[in-house]
């Protein structure tokens, strides 16, 4: 090959003279949020809804009666920001622990 040519061509892969630069791009890409929420019934007893608050949703015994009294007044209330993963696991302890206590409490997630 003329000498012309070769600076023209483009460099044979795997030729010990080029350095091959990966480029690797950063990871930025945010998982999607569920928000878990509670309604309101009237017959699941307020002591109920603040232990189920304190005890899977980590909140004092103060932010739990907060929301639990929002939800008795407007319905419904916020519990936390999760994961798809950890919101299901969240609804489905709630759910389960309200059922095994004849409560008619619900537990719903939905995408933020
Ligand atoms: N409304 C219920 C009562 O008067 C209390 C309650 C609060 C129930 C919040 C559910 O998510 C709830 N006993």
């Amino acid at each position: 090959m003329a000498d012309d040519d070769r600076k023209r061509k483009s460099p044979t892969p795997g030729d010990p003279s080029v350095a091959v630069i990966t480029k690797t791009k950063p990871q930025t890409k945010r998982p999607n949020m569920y928000r878990v929420l509670i309604l309101n019934d009237d017959y699941t007893p307020m002591e109920f809804v603040t232990h189920v608050l304190e005890r899977f949703f980590s909140k004092d015994h103060e932010a739990a009666t907060r929301i639990m009294l929002h939800v008795h007044h407007h319905g419904i209330g916020e519990c936390g920001i999760f994961t798809y993963e950890v919101a299901e696991t969240k609804v489905t302890q709630v759910m389960d622990f309200a059922r095994k206590h004849q409560h008619p409490l619900q537990c719903v997630m939905e995408k933020k």
